[in-house]
Order: C-alpha cells, then structure tokens, then sequence
C-alpha cells in the first residue's frame, strides 16, 4: 500500500485523475464505420454548435449570411471573430485552444491553415486513435437513432457493432415528443401502429424498440425531455413511459436515461445553437423512481437550480444515478459547484461527467478540463481527511477515482468488473 502524505497528495490525485481512463457514458460521436457521421477536424471543431451561438453574437449580418457560408467559409469567419478580433476567453473557445495544444499545434502562430494541413494527412482511423489515446477514453457511448436512414442502414448491414471502443444507446425522443411523426416512421420501418393507442400500437412499438436494442447491443434507453415534462400526467408520454419504455427496458434489463429540462428551437434561426435550458419539475423523476423501484434510471438535468435538489432525490433513490454537467453546466465555474455538492451528498457514487461531444476531438478538451477540477474536489477532500488523521492510500484514490470514471456507470448497468 503506498501511503499518500500531505506534501504529494494534490499532485498523487491530479496525476491519478488525468490519467484514469474513462468511459463517456454521453455522446453524440460516432464510430468510423458509420462515415460522415463522425465528425472530426478543424472546421467541424470551430463550426461546433456551441461557437456558433457565441460568434453570432458579434455579427450585424443577418442569420442566414451565416448559414449560406461554406463550412470552410463558416469556420473561417468563426476564428476570426471569437479567436482574433476578441480573445477565446469562454468554456468552449478555451476548448478550441486546449485541443490545438494537445495535438501538439503552435498556437502561437495562429495559422489555421497549418493545422488543417497536418489534419488533412490523417485518416479518421488514425485521429480517431489518436485522439482517444490524448484524451485518456477507452469507452464511448453513442446517441442512436434507427428513424435516421444513413445510421439505419449501418445497423442493417452489421457494422455499428464492429468498434468495441464503442457503444450504443437508443435514442427515443420522437416516440416521447413527436408522436405523430414517430408514427409515419414505425410504419415505413413495417410496424402496424396507428395515431389512437390501443394494444396493437403499444405491442409493434415494445417490438420496435425490443428489436432495435438487441440489434445495437444498447446500453440504455434516452431522451431528452423539455423542462415542463410532468410525470404522472394525462399525456401520451406517461402512457408510452408506462406501457411500452419501462416494460421494454424491463424485459432487455437496462435503465432508461433521461436528460430533462431543454427548450428547442428558442431561436430557430440559429438552428442546432438555438436551443435553451429550462427549468424543471424533480417530483416528475421522484414519481418514476418511486413507481419503479426495479427500473434503474440515468438522470441528467439542464437547469442550475434544479441540481441540488436532483442529487438530494439520488439519496432516496439507489435507482437514480445522476450524471454528467450537461450542456450549459459544463462550464468551468458549475462543473466545479456541482461536482463539489455532489460528492459532499453522495460522496463517489454518482457519475460526475460525461461529454456530450459532437466533434470527435472535442473529447481532448472537455475531459481534460473535467478531470482538473475533479481532482481538485477530491483532494480538498482527501485533504481534509488527512488533517483527522485518516490517510487514503494511492490505491484507494485509483479506486475512487474508477468508481467515478468507469465503475458506477458499468457497475449500474449490471455490467460491473
Ligand atoms: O442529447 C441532447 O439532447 C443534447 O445534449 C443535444 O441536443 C445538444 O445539442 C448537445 O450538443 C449538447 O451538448
Ligand atoms: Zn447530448
């Protein structure tokens, strides 16, 4: 056992934090073989989502200029507005440079175009390893959704399973939100489902998602819910909850991951970049936690103000595991709040991030800001309990450590080393 002491213990947890494999139990990347899917490179990274909110900012022109640009055109002009004329101070600017350092870019030199040119030369194969060897990722798990045809037909023709670096989660939100639509899918797929709900329709769609989830292997089920989701309620969504989500996920033995709490669509002109947070009801996950104590439930949520009270819920429910600081959260300042109220209510057993990413090198920025400040709360930690006398040892912070990272996710999946 080696004995941590108090000169070495901040650098023993950083050292340990930053290079603990992880598992990315949130993502929106993809495995090579699903082609244009994965997206990667440096026009993909400044044309991200979360940069075009921010660069639109500065713009007088109106919203469509932007998107009549050329990628090329667009990542451009998002370079020259967040990182020249003003400096990449924010969480997902900062990012950009982060990622630039790591793959080892002067960014000094500030040349765009060097680094598309080395970029370029790089199969996605090779950046795909690359980067998940920077980023310390070992796991991935992806978003899924079979209404889309090009990720369809991947599934159809065996190869969304060929890359054991990564994982499938089946992604339900139409048949939650967009019933009607989801409607017209299911048929065109060949399940005989109709608008009304009888016994028929309740039937094809537990066949839909039976179906589909032993075809990806999936994890688990997700959605992501607006922030005015109610549970239990008069509404088509209680009724698929009941009577097709929870008896499927059942039946496959696997939890249901719900991210509750997005507006879409505030400002459509801004697209993908146009959706916002909003604030939710918790009783909502308490209701289902309660109803279901057989069902293990993945829950993440938008709103700041609704996260003290989420992880207060968690020490009710051993059915309930929070991750990740989604989207707007995963910010510097409120990773570190979150993460920090987190341990203190459930000490290690929760899941503290996930990535979120849609650009594959993003892994390289999102964790590595992560762990830092993982680090740090657990070493105040640790610290404290050196001060009483109580010494962990470098195993016990490793273990630590994978509980969070790794374990508590595999572990809640019935997956567990
Ligand atoms: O999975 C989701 O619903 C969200 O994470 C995404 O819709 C969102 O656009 C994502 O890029 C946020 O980080
Ligand atoms: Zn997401």
């Amino acid at each position: 056992q080696t004995e941590v002491n108090k000169v070495n213990l901040r650098q023993t947890v950083e050292r340990l934090a930053m290079s603990m494999p992880v598992t990315d139990m949130h993502t929106h990347l993809y495995a090579p073989e699903f082609g244009e899917l994965l997206l990667w490179g440096i026009d993909e990274l400044l044309t991200y989502h979360y940069l075009i909110s921010e660069s639109i900012r500065w713009s007088e022109e109106e919203y469509s200029h932007f998107w009549s640009m050329t990628k090329r055109e667009q990542a451009d002009w998002i370079w020259q507005t967040l990182f020249l004329d003003h400096s990449p101070v924010s969480e997902a600017t900062s990012g950009f440079i982060t990622i630039l350092t790591r793959l080892g870019f002067d960014v000094s030199s500030r040349n765009l175009d060097d680094y598309r040119q080395v970029l370029a030369k790089r199969s996605v194969n090779e950046q795909v390893d690359i980067v998940m060897q920077i980023a310390g990722i070992d796991k991935i798990v992806m978003t899924n959704d079979p209404f889309d045809s090009i990720e369809r037909s991947v599934w159809l023709s065996g190869n969304g399973k060929k890359d054991p670096r990564f994982y499938a989660a089946l992604r339900v939100d139409t048949l939650l939100n967009d019933w009607p639509v989801a409607v017209k899918e299911l048929q065109n797929l060949g399940y005989d489902v109709q608008m009304e709900w009888s016994k028929q329709t309740i039937e094809e769609t537990r066949r839909f998602l039976t179906e589909w989830i032993i075809r990806m292997d999936a994890l688990y089920l997700a959605v992501s819910m607006p922030g005015d989701f109610e549970y239990p309620a008069e509404d088509h969504r209680s009724k698929m909850i009941d009577e097709v989500m929870i008896p499927v996920c059942q039946g496959q033995n696997i939890p249901f991951a719900l991210m509750i709490g997005v507006r879409r669509k505030v400002n459509p002109l801004l697209g993908l970049a146009g959706d916002m947070s909003m604030r939710s009801d918790v009783s909502a996950v308490e209701a289902l936690c309660r109803r279901y104590p057989e069902q293990k439930f993945l829950i993440t949520m938008l709103a700041r103000e609704n996260q003290h009270e989420l992880t207060v819920l968690a020490r009710k429910f051993r059915n309930l595991m929070i991750f990740g600081c989604w989207w707007f959260l995963h910010i510097e300042s409120i990773v570190e709040e979150m993460t920090r109220f987190r341990v203190e209510l459930l000490g290690t057993s929760m899941i503290p991030q996930h990535s979120d990413c849609r650009v594959f090198e993003q892994l390289i920025y999102k964790w590595e800001h992560s762990r830092k400040i993982i680090a740090k709360v657990l070493a105040d930690k640790y610290e404290k309990l050196h001060y009483s006398g109580w010494n962990v040892t470098e195993e016990e912070i490793k273990r630590d450590l994978d509980d969070l990272l790794n374990q508590n996710f595999w572990h809640f999946l019935g997956k567990g080393q």
